[in-house]
């Protein structure tokens, strides 16, 4: 047995401010990798920016932003091999575009079309999951499998600081610890579950200090520092590769923007806090990090946003030339004998939209 540490208070970081708090380097990574990473966060920024575009010009259904949290996912991703499983909630509803999944695939999906639901083995991406925590024990159990199949590969489930609340969050983090499966438990700590905030949430003082009831390490990170979530993820990497078990990280940071395009957080969100958490946000922090290491001309940030650009751009344009849906799949794949009302009631249905 490995001895339970007790969990890390004070947050990881590699990244300074340019004045005070001097930069940090990242072991192994060199100039192609922070590029590539830089590439990563502008493509999620690109897409969660036009996402809101898109809501509000009525061409995507309520969408979940993650604006601010592009350093979470792009850095842990970087820190996975392509055969280890990711486990998205709403709030990595894009996290399959950092392996090759098409924009149009997750646009399709916030359109509520079928061209957005693919095939997990395609990207071993899991499905986008909506209700709070519950894939969490999917991911413990797909990491268990890999474990018993004796296959290198782990897995990587995201939540919030809401989910840590959960039942099935105990159940997952339990039953993995407990079978020491490869698993890296990721809790996007913004602080806010909605309007719930972390005060109202948990009386714990760190939700990393959660990791020890399960005998696991906790570790801390800025959640808006790239580089430092980079480094937590790979070393939570190696842990579960070398049969150590999971490894719980709260990467902290502060929501900056709604919880979703139904939602106005003026009612309850400290307003002035939001705008010193959008001055640090994390692609300007990662910028500027590079741009002090010679790492980034305004030639190459230029085009970085244009190809991004594009990729959104033409992701909508193809969302949107996919044929409407037919009705009847409301009726599909939920029983293998339909009751004998679905007909009648189908029926209905077409002569209603026909009509
Ligand atoms: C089981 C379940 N209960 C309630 C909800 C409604 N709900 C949607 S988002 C949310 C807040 C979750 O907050 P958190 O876990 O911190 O994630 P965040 O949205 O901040 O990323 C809730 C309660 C849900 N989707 N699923
Ligand atoms: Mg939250």
């Amino acid at each position: 047995m490995t001895a339970v540490l007790p969990a890390e208070r004070d947050l990881r970081r590699v990244i300074g401010d340019g004045e005070a708090i001097p930069d940090g380097e990242v072991e192994g990574l060199e100039e192609r990798d922070l590029l590539e990473l830089y590439r990563s966060m502008v493509l999620l920024r690109t897409y969660d920016e036009r996402s809101v575009v898109f809501h509000r010009q009525g061409r995507i259904g309520t969408y979940a932003i993650f604006w601010n949290h592009e350093a979470m996912q792009a850095g842990s991703v970087y820190a996975l091999e392509r055969e280890d499983w990711i486990f998205p909630s709403y709030r990595e509803s894009a996290i399959g575009l950092l392996r090759g999944m098409p924009v149009s695939t997750v646009l399709s999906w916030w359109r509520g079309h079928p061209a957005g639901w693919w095939n997990p083995l395609d990207y071993n991406v899991a499905s986008i999951c909506v209700p709070i925590g519950t894939h969490v024990p999917h991911a413990a159990g797909l990491a268990w499998g890999k474990k018993l199949r004796g296959e290198p590969a782990c897995a990587i489930a995201y939540f919030g600081d809401g989910a840590t609340s959960e039942g099935s969050f105990h159940e997952g983090a339990n039953f993995a610890a407990v079978m020491r499966a490869p698993l890296i438990l990721f809790c996007n700590n913004n602080q806010w579950a909605i309007s719930t905030p972390l005060s109202a949430q948990t009386a714990a003082d760190t939700l990393a200090d959660k990791a020890v009831g399960y005998g696991v390490p906790g570790v801390r990170v800025d959640g808006t520092d790239v580089l430092a979530v980079f480094e937590a993820t790979r070393d939570a990497v190696s842990r579960a590769r070398a049969g150590e078990g999971p490894t719980f990280i709260e990467a902290v940071s502060y929501r900056a923007a709604p919880h979703a395009t139904a939602d106005d957080p003026r009612a309850y969100i400290d307003l002035e806090r939001v705008e010193e958490e959008k001055a640090r946000e994390c692609l300007g922090r990662y910028e500027a990090y590079l741009r002090r290491a010679g790492v980034l001309s305004d030639e190459l940030a230029e085009s970085t946003r244009v190809e991004a650009a594009e990729a959104v751009r033409s992701g909508i344009a193809a969302a949107e030339a996919e044929p409407p849906a037919d009705v009847g799949l409301l009726f599909e794949h939920a029983y293998a004998a339909p009751p004998a009302s679905f007909a009648a009631e189908l029926a209905e249905l077409r002569e209603v939209l026909d009509g």
